[in-house]
This record gives C-alpha cells, sequence and structure tokens, in this order.
C-alpha cells in the first residue's frame, strides 16, 4: 500500500488532520487500534475554544455541532460557597466555548470522511513506524492478523499518550518536559438536567470539584480524588454526597442528581515533548502534550496542531517546498507552552496540593478574589479561556 501521508491514530488529532488533507487533495490513510464502536463511545472532553468551533464549521463538519451544542458565553468560579461569574463573552469582544461531546466530533469525522471515500482502518495491531530518518517512511502493522506495509511521504503520530510513534524516535532527540500530580479527577455522566446554565469550577477545603455538562438532560460532573483511588470505593451515594459538600453555595441553589451512567478516574499531568518532530515524522495533539483538564485545552490543542501541519502539507505538495513543515514544532510549542501555562495555573488555583500550608490556602483564596474582582486579571483569564489567537 502506499499514500501521501500515513496517520496513526484516529482520535481527534488524527481524524481532523485527515479530514484538512482530504479538503485539500492530499492523499492519506488513517490506521486505528480500536474499533470504529470503541473510539465513537470513549468519554473524554466536552468544551472547545472558539477557534475550534470555526475550524469544524467553516470545513464543513459543524452542521451537527451547530444543532446540538450548547453556546456559554461565561462560567463561574466558586469559592467560600459563593459563586462569582466570569463574562468571558464580553471580556473577549465576542468570544464564546461551546459544550460538544469529543466522541460526537469522532462520529462526525469518521462519517466525513468514509463518505469522501477516504480509508481508515480500524482494529490494527502490532504497529510500527520506520524509515522516517532516512527518507522512505513506512508503517507496518496487522490488519485482521496478516502482516500489512504502508509506504508514505510522511507519517503523522497522532497515536495519543501511549502511541508508539513517540518512543520510536532515537533516544537522545527528544527533551521531555513533565510535572506529575498527585491527584486525578473522578468524573461521572448522570441523567440529570445541568444545575447551572454555565460550568461552575468550585475550590473547596475538601477538593476541587466541576460540575459541566453534555446535553440539557445529561450533566457531566468532577472531583478531584488522589491518584491512587479505586473507582470501587465509590458508591453513587458517596460521590452524590462529596459533590454536595464541595459545590454548596448560599442561597437557594440547588445540585440536581440523577442516575450515573459512567464513571472513571484519570490520571493528571503537563508534559511537553521538544521538537514535535524528527526527520519525515510529525507528533500532533497527545502525542506531543498532555495538559491537566482544568483548562479544557488537550483536544483544542489538537486540533492546532493538527491545522499547521496540514499547512505545511498542502505547501509541500504544492510547492515542493518545506519550509512550513519544518518549521511545525517551532509554530506549535509557542501555543503548547501557552496552553501549558494556563492549565498549570488554573490547577494550581483551584485543587488541594498534598504539600499545601495554611499559607498556601491563604494564597489560592487570595487568586481567586483578584481574578473575580480586577477587570485586567478577568480579562487574561477569559482570553485564554476561550482560545488564544491562532499562531502563523
Ligand atoms: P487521542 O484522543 O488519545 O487519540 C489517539 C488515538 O490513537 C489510537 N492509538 C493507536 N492507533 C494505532 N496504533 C497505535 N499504536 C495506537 N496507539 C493509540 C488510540 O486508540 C486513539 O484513538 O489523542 P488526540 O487525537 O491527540 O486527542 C487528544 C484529546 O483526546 C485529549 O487531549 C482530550 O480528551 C483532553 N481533554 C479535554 N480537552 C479539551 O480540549 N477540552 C476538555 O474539556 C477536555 N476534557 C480531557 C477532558 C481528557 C480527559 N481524560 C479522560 C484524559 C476530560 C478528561 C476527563
Ligand atoms: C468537560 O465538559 O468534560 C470539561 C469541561 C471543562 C474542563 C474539563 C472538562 O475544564
Amino acid at each position: 500500500m502506499r499514500t501521501q501521508i500515513g496517520i496513526v491514530g484516529a482520535g481527534p488529532a488524527g481524524l481532523m488532520l485527515a479530514h484538512l488533507l482530504q479538503l485539500q487533495g492530499i492523499e492519506c490513510v488513517v490506521i486505528e487500534s480500536r474499533s470504529r464502536k470503541y473510539i465513537e463511545e470513549r468519554v473524554r472532553a466536552g468544551l472547545l475554544e472558539q477557534g475550534t468551533v470555526d475550524l469544524l464549521i467553516e470545513t464543513g463538519v459543524g452542521k451537527r455541532l451547530q444543532r446540538e451544542s450548547l453556546t456559554h458565553q461565561g462560567l463561574e468560579l466558586r469559592f467560600n460557597r459563593r459563586g462569582h461569574r466570569i463574562n468571558m463573552h464580553e471580556l473577549t469582544g465576542g468570544k464564546n466555548v461551546t459544550i460538544y461531546a469529543q466522541q460526537e466530533i469522532i462520529k462526525d469525522l469518521v462519517a466525513a470522511r468514509l463518505e469522501a471515500g477516504g480509508r481508515i482502518i480500524f482494529e490494527v495491531s502490532d504497529v510500527t513506524v520506520h524509515g522516517f530518518d532516512n527518507g522512505k517512511p513506512s508503517i507496518r502493522f496487522r490488519e485482521n492478523g496478516e502482516a500489512r506495509e504502508l509506504q508514505c511521504d510522511y507519517i503523522a503520530g497522532c497515536d495519543g499518550f501511549h502511541g508508539v510513534c513517540r518512543p520510536s524516535i532515537p533516544a537522545g532527540v527528544l527533551t521531555e518536559f513533565e510535572r506529575v500530580y498527585s491527584f486525578g479527577w473522578l468524573g461521572i455522566l448522570a441523567q440529570a438536567p445541568p444545575s447551572s446554565h454555565e460550568l461552575v469550577y468550585t475550590y473547596h477545603e475538601r477538593g476541587f470539584a466541576l460540575l459541566t455538562m453534555r446535553t440539557p438532560q445529561i450533566s457531566r460532573l468532577y472531583l478531584q480524588v488522589p491518584n491512587d483511588e479505586d473507582i470501587e470505593q465509590w458508591s453513587d451515594d458517596r460521590i452524590w454526597s462529596e459533590l454536595r459538600t464541595r459545590v454548596a453555595a448560599e442561597g437557594n441553589w440547588k445540585l440536581n442528581e440523577g442516575p450515573i451512567f459512567q464513571k472513571g478516574i484519570a490520571p493528571l499531568r503537563s508534559y511537553v515533548v521538544e521538537p514535535m518532530q524528527y526527520g519525515k515524522m510529525f507528533l500532533a495533539g497527545d502525542a506531543a502534550h498532555i495538559v491537566p483538564p482544568t483548562g479544557a485545552k488537550g483536544l483544542n490543542l489538537a486540533v492546532a496542531d493538527v491545522r499547521i501541519l496540514a499547512q505545511g502539507f498542502v505547501e509541500f505538495y504544492a510547492t515542493g517546498k518545506t519550509r512550513h513543515l519544518e518549521r511545525y514544532s517551532e509554530i506549535c510549542l509557542r501555543r503548547v507552552w501557552k496552553a501549558q501555562r494556563f492549565s498549570w495555573w488554573m490547577t494550581n488555583m483551584l485543587h488541594l496540593f498534598d504539600t499545601d500550608t495554611a499559607f498556601d490556602r491563604r494564597r489560592q483564596l487570595a487568586e481567586l478574589d483578584y481574578v473575580t474582582t480586577s477587570r485586567a486579571a478577568m480579562t487574561s483569564f477569559a482570553e485564554n479561556y476561550v482560545g488564544l489567537p491562532w499562531d502563523e
């Protein structure tokens, strides 16, 4: 088999890249280790920046998103049992954020690709990448147990944090930057209408909690829990009781409860690899960087990376020049590091850390007080949250 771009991984990065390339008449094949059903049901992100939404709409995969998503002009930071609204729309000159589940984007992108006659090979195994340092890239894998080889001009490593592309780059080429946290997020989906119209990020002495949503009937809720926490220790009753305690507010606000139909724990991590490219292989999305979910940047960064990567491939196939491709990593990393800073800052402001002293608690409260009262601080928060302008 031969194609122009071999894409490993059908997450948001791989599928969006395939979509952008297909629109430009560049051939690609996507290979994915999971089944179509699995990736279309995997519960992950939900919050999209304005730029991500605009790109999905502009490139023709935003129709269902426009019908079914929820647009938010602001959010709430809650501490000391009081809510403080940040009006992002007003502070950013009219930008919003959008709630639309990651697996819905996956469904839309898979459907668009298959309709356009593009290939996604699901349920492959034993994936290895070769030749990206000597000019003849190829991807080897098994499809239904049979060995296959896909030769290509370039490889896009869109295979997430635990993928094979990044570890295939020779030792000594990459520098890793990492911060691990001693806590994770327990996330649930519940059949309950959202308790607030917009997201509520809560700081509480028992730990962070986040109220978000998927639809007007379904709530998504998160609790900070220790890293080694066993989900079996969290009965539905315990989850609701802990949420009620942490998000409690003055006045007549009430947490809506309902049957929980999905739950899981995800660790928090900040990670970047530099550079995000080696020879004829490019890393995009979680394969190159991970942010803690507090700033809701992961999926949005994956989309920002492949937007830059697609521009590089377009230049190469139109002119033979690799000027833009050579700068891929440099261009992406500027945005990546700003998203890292923001996600780390929000995580630090809102979570309990093992090492916290009474000083740190006061400092966090002062930060929250500042962010919810100073127009300058709120503006900085808002412009990062809705997404910084695209880098070129
Ligand atoms: P993905 O989504 O992990 O996709 C990688 C794909 O590669 C496949 N794969 C392989 N395929 C072939 N061969 C191999 N050897 C392979 N190894 C792996 C995998 O099966 C998978 O299909 O990476 P991508 O595309 O870079 O996308 C990144 C996003 O998924 C991620 O950053 C976000 O989900 C992060 N995130 C959030 N991001 C946001 O922008 N907004 C949010 O609100 C938000 N909330 C979240 C989140 C992540 C969370 N968890 C569970 C980690 C909330 C949570 C709880
Ligand atoms: C979500 O809706 O899943 C979500 C929203 C905001 C975050 C993280 C996750 O910061």
